[in-house]
């Protein structure tokens, strides 16, 4: 299976995130690449290339314009008006305020962009978000190409990001970018299954009012884990997306065999609607060590995800959202690659002596 990485994502190096009420190094931070890398490099999984690139256009397919321009600029802008830290919102135009307004200030800007406060905007990070969601478009190209499996080490993750927001690490909707591209590219249809911890609040609200794009998720329950205000049972899209939407919140420390049962009614959905290819928003923070996730997932686990996805049977594309600061998220990552691989082989045997019989 190839990968595709860029060595740009590397240019988020924020140094702040607002955690338990004090600012912290941010848990979304660049060691990360280098820990899937190495067990990348190490299980001979297939080679790593760098994407080439592919400009503004697929952004704006599913981003508002005028958010791209919000974050290309608010570096500049935010240091212009003289702040010394990092770009953090304090204020948004809460329920009792004019939502319609965007205020001429950066600071006003910022809480009208953003849908959470922990993710700090600093030098560099408009460019790690372009380069994260081409190394999406690298690795659905190529599968669309062959048929063959890829996986995106994205970095930053996409999965929060929503039509004109950030947040939860997130700037552009790696995943979203890609599927529009899949669609624009002719295939008919897309599903994606969201596994990590968090749910994908910014791709579901990016494709709730459309039928094109069936969007599956398992996460924590919102009641008592971020993002709290979308991801719960009730969400099955709206108009013409109605059914195309599944969201399957579960509680904090849900066993591992629960959350495969789970699994299972979620690709039964992916499988009754007919979709061309998959893309999996693959966050590794299910882990049990993950330091800001509640499930528990050990590293084997991982395989049997892995295997799983395979018996869906579609040209697959892996992008990588969250896992945060433990040693393992390379081997995890690994894990459900090599689960996959193995068990689509087995499958295409299976498949190819059924041809002979
Ligand atoms: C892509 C992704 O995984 N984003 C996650 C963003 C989470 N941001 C806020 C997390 C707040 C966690 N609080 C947990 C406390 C555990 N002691
Ligand atoms: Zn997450």
């Amino acid at each position: 299976m190839l990968t595709f990485y860029s060595e740009e994502s590397r240019l988020r190096q924020a140094r702040t995130e607002l955690h338990d009420g004090a600012l912290v190094t941010p848990f979304e931070c660049p060691e990360r690449l280098d820990l899937v890398l190495k067990q990348l490099r190490q299980s001979g999984l297939g080679d790593i290339c760098a994407p080439k690139a592919y400009g503004l256009e697929p952004v704006m397919a599913v981003h508002d314009a005028d958010y791209v321009t919000f974050l290309a600029n608010c570096w500049k802008q935010w240091v212009a008006a003289g702040h010394n830290g990092e770009a953090i919102p304090n204020i948004w135009p809460a329920r009792t305020m004019r939502g319609d307004r965007i205020p001429r200030s950066i600071s006003g800007q910022l809480g009208y962009y953003a849908l959470a406060a922990e993710t700090s905007i600093s030098e560099g990070t408009f460019e790690a978000a372009m380069a994260s969601k081409d190394v999406a478009l690298g690795a659905l190209e190529h599968t669309l190409k062959t048929g063959e499996p890829s996986f995106g080490l994205c970095r930053p993750p996409g999965h929060h990001a929503a039509f004109d927001q950030f947040g939860g690490y997130c700037f552009f909707n790696n995943a979203a970018v890609a599927a529009q591209r899949a669609l624009d590219a002719g295939k008919r249809r897309v599903a994606i299954l969201d596994v990590d911890f968090h749910h994908g609040n910014g791709t579901q609200q990016i494709f709730y009012g459309r039928d094109d794009v069936l969007f599956v998720s398992l996460h924590g329950d919102p009641e008592v884990t971020f993002p709290y205000y979308l991801g719960y049972a009730d969400e099955g899209g709206e108009g013409k997306g109605e059914g195309f939407n599944f969201n399957y919140p579960l509680p904090p420390g849900t066993s591992v065999a629960t959350w495969l049962a789970t699994l299972d009614q979620a690709l039964a959905q992916i499988k009754a609607v007919n979709c061309d290819c998959l893309i999996v928003s693959l966050g590794v923070d299910i882990f049990e060590g993950d330091p800001i996730s509640a499930f528990t997932f050990t590293s084997a686990d991982f395989t049997v995800l892995g295997e799983r996805l395979a018996q869906v049977g579609l040209p697959s594309v892996f992008l990588m959202e969250g896992g945060y600061a433990v040693d393992a998220i390379g081997v995890n990552v690994v894990n459900v690659l090599q689960g996959f691989e193995q068990a689509r082989e087995k499958g295409l045997e299976l498949h190819l002596n059924k041809g002979k019989g």
